[in-house]
């Protein structure tokens, strides 16, 4: 990269478009689909009936709110319940209900990075439970739960839900688990939702809806680099494509070129060339089995606590302890 243009690349956002979309293949990264817009289309997602992992861990979590809430209690130990990227908290609420209802001492403190989520998420829980003792944290997850833990060594239980963790290829899944096994101690416990490996077409439905709410999904990584960066991509011009591979268990998300083009992101003075169907990688969204769980839990310095799963167990929630 020239030193000239390096300098001028200030936010992250702005380096990652830069590199991803002048290196080849091209690729840009799935963090960037979740800005308002990309928040609603998630929530679209999410009702849909393809996309079924959001209603198989509601599933988990209803049918077996009680053990879930032993395991973490163990008896009546007092414990903070931190959840990683906490969303509108929909199925949390769920256990918060339980929780709370049968005097479990806990205290729910959701660590998100949109300041907005979080006020939107604080604002339901006072109405719908307010005798729960919840204090939203805004941030990244690492730097939070850093504060988290100087605060007091009161036992910590940490959600990760959602399979947010199949964005991530297998050395990355580690790297994170690696940097949370790092801020637990001996009782910690951490709990994390898995979309399970399961009939192909079942998986590439759930990411190539008929109504094109996924391919909007995946094209608002454009519209943001339109608006935010100046560029002048043409939505038309591309098309939301869906692979998965059943034996590595990854679903890949692409936006394919129907067409050669150039398009110019002016604030980061990159003109980028595509070929016809040409493609941009986006997203990953990891499928596992259970020896795949057992293997990245070994390399993270975790050990498997117990998992629970829907009634064709294709979705899990594992328990992990150090
Ligand atoms: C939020 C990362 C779990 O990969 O299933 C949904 C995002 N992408 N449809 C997933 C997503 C396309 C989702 N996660």
């Amino acid at each position: 990269m020239q030193e000239t243009i390096a300098r001028a690349l200030k936010t992250q956002f702005e380096k990652e478009v830069y590199e991803g979309l002048a290196d080849y293949p091209k690729h840009l990264s799935s963090k960037y689909f979740y800005d308002e817009k990309g928040d609603k289309l998630f929530q679209q997602i999410m009702n849909m009936p393809e996309y079924y992992l959001t209603g198989k861990e509601f599933e988990i979590l209803s049918e077996h709110t009680a053990e879930i809430a032993e395991v973490f209690a163990r008896g009546d130990q007092a414990f903070k319940l931190i959840e990683l990227g906490a969303g509108d908290g929909k199925k949390t609420k769920i256990l918060l209900k339980y929780l709370s209802e049968h005097n479990f001492r806990f205290k729910y403190q959701p660590i998100d990075i949109s300041q907005n989520a979080l006020n939107g998420l604080e604002k339901s829980l006072r109405t719908e439970l307010p005798n729960l003792d919840v204090e939203i944290r805004q941030g990244t997850y690492f730097e939070t739960l850093e504060e988290i833990n100087t605060e007091n060594g009161t036992k910590k239980v940490i959600l990760f839900l959602g399979s947010n963790i199949g964005n991530l290829l297998h050395p990355q899944a580690v790297e994170f688990l690696k940097s949370v096994q790092h801020l637990m101690n001996k009782d910690d416990l951490l709990f994390v939702g898995f979309d399970m490996k399961k009939n192909p077409a079942v998986i590439l439905d759930a990411y190539n809806d008929p109504n094109g709410i996924t391919a909007a999904f995946n094209k608002n990584i454009l519209v943001r680099i339109n608006r935010e960066l100046e560029g002048n991509f043409n939505l038309k011009k591309f098309r939301h494509w869906e692979t998965y591979n059943p034996e590595t268990g990854t679903a890949s998300s692409f936006l394919v070129a129907t067409q050669p083009q150039t398009v110019d992101i002016k604030k980061i003075s990159l003109t980028v060339h595509f070929r016809a169907w040409e493609t941009i990688h986006t997203e990953i969204s990891q499928k596992y089995d259970a020896d795949t769980i057992t293997w990245l839990a070994d390399k993270s310095g975790l050990e498997v606590v117990t998992a629970f799963g829907d009634a064709n167990d294709d979705y899990k929630d594992y328990v992990f302890r150090r």
